[in-house]
């Protein structure tokens, strides 16, 4: 095994840290916070392994101040997280639950007290269910909604942030959960799924608007992104993979940067657009960006579907490297292409932070001690394709491991595990990995 890369590799004051979001690790149940559409989707027959929620989680609610130690200890620079729409509206609007907000104050000042930077994602996921009921991410008054949470939230904490981004992962948002059925609210519709996909960049517009109008800078959004590719070179493959990549990977970063959808992915949609998407584009989804934030876990392999029945004519396969516990293919040099066909298609020298990079292993504690060779050969191997894509020009300001703790895995409830610390989810002892250990080596500031 080659050494890993270390903190001198890269360029003072790039930013290294760890991600989590609000109902993967808080402890739902916990401050008065209001029900989301992952506590129904959850409850609901066949959508999560073993029906498990956030109710508990890691319960960092309580033990945030034990987890920021470890940030620290292990000698990183900043911490991402994300603020609970449910937890600080209960009803989505309206009243606000003032417990909520101090839980965000506490945390935002235990962090810069240890030296940690904050890196806050306003949404990631949590739909209140108030809103999900009336359509959620399909309704077209959901910019507003949003725009709303995001000026309270940045209120409170906005001018202590290091950076904030509006929404993680619009595509889980909108496809993964409104067509694919894989997410909450687990729709299998494509009108629904258009819908989203429009109305989540308008809710990310309005909040850059909002935000911005309220003198904050340092604004970004975290997108995901796969290196999407054909199963093979037969037309209809290079054709689905060319739908998929539009649909993935383009979809968002286009219409923000260049006022446009791709025509792969408008062949299905664009029938099922709101009224009025044209005239939006042209609008405030064009906001400048301060960053943008890239999450890359792995690769896929798109092939025609001969057995579909609509749009799109695609089924997804792995390639046939090694895999990790969510069954996704061990791929590093998709995020050096990932990062350099961005900086020159779509973002050019504008700062790109890797906002999440994982992976799941069925990590046992043995003997108080947990060890996790896989991790530490994917961090390496992924830090050494970003090292790369600055060599070739990318401006990467920053890197976060996915995920400080093993948390809700969303589908998969608690049984798959990315954290660099792991949780006994019966007694919430913490216990870094042997991957934490070898992260606080690299991170040594000399
Ligand atoms: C991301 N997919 O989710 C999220 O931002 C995290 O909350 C999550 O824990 C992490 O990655 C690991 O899964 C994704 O099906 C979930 O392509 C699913 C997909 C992509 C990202």
């Amino acid at each position: 095994m080659t050494d890993p890369l270390t903190r001198a590799d890269f360029p003072e004051g790039f930013l290294f840290g760890a991600a989590t979001a609000a109902y993967q690790v808080e402890g739902h149940r916990f401050g008065g916070a209001g029900p989301t559409h992952w506590d129904s989707f959850a409850a609901g027959p066949g959508n999560v392994v073993h029906n498990e929620d956030g109710a508990t989680a890691c319960d960092q609610y309580h033990r945030y101040a034990e987890d920021l130690d470890l940030l620290a200890a292990g000698n990183f620079d900043a911490y991402r997280f994300s603020t609970s729409w449910a937890r600080i509206l209960p009803e989505g609007r309206g009243a606000v639950n003032e417990a909520g907000l101090d839980y965000y104050d506490r945390l935002t000042d235990a962090l810069l007290a240890r030296g940690l930077a904050p890196v806050l994602t306003l949404y990631h996921w949590d739909m209140p269910s108030a809103l999900a009921d009336l359509g959620g991410w399909t309704n077209p008054d959901v910019h507003n909604w949003f725009g709303d949470f995001a000026e309270i939230v940045d209120a409170r904490i906005g001018d202590r942030m290091e950076r904030i981004a509006t929404i993680n992962e619009p595509w889980c948002v909108a496809w993964l959960s409104h067509f694919l059925g894989g997410h909450a609210p687990g729709l299998r519709d494509i009108r629904a799924g258009a819908r989203a996909m429009h109305h989540v960049l308008k809710a990310h517009g309005e909040a850059m608007t909002r935000l911005r109008g309220r003198g904050r800078d340092g604004l970004g959004i975290v997108l995901n992104f796969e290196d999407a590719q054909p199963a093979s070179d037969a037309p209809g493959d290079l054709e689905a993979a060319a739908i998929e990549d539009a649909l993935r990977n383009r979809w968002f970063i286009e219409a923000i940067t260049r006022g446009r959808y791709p025509a792969e992915a408008l062949e299905g949609l664009a029938p099922h657009l709101p009224e009025g998407w044209e005239e939006d584009l042209s609008g405030q989804i064009g906001a400048p960006l301060d960053w943008l934030g890239v999450n890359y876990y792995t690769r896929n392999l798109h092939a025609h579907d001969p057995e579909a029945t609509g749009w799109p004519p695609t089924r997804t396969a792995q390639g046939h490297r090694a895999t990790t516990q969510m069954g996704w293919e061990i791929f590093p040099e998709g995020l050096h292409r990932i990062l350099t066909r961005l900086a020159r298609d779509h973002v050019g020298g504008l700062p790109v932070v890797v906002t999440e990079n994982g992976m799941a292993w069925d990590d046992r504690v043995r003997d108080g001690r947990v060890d996790d060779p896989e991790r530490c050969a994917y961090i390496r191997d992924h830090l050494a394709a970003m090292h790369r894509a600055r060599a070739d020009g990318v401006n990467l300001a920053g890197f976060f491991y996915w995920s400080l703790l093993d948390n809700y895995e969303w589908a998969f409830g608690y049984e798959k595990r990315f954290g660099i610390v792991h949780v006994d989810f019966e007694t919430l002892q913490r216990t870094p990995k042997a991957s934490y250990h070898m992260l606080k080596t690299c991170l040594e500031r000399t």
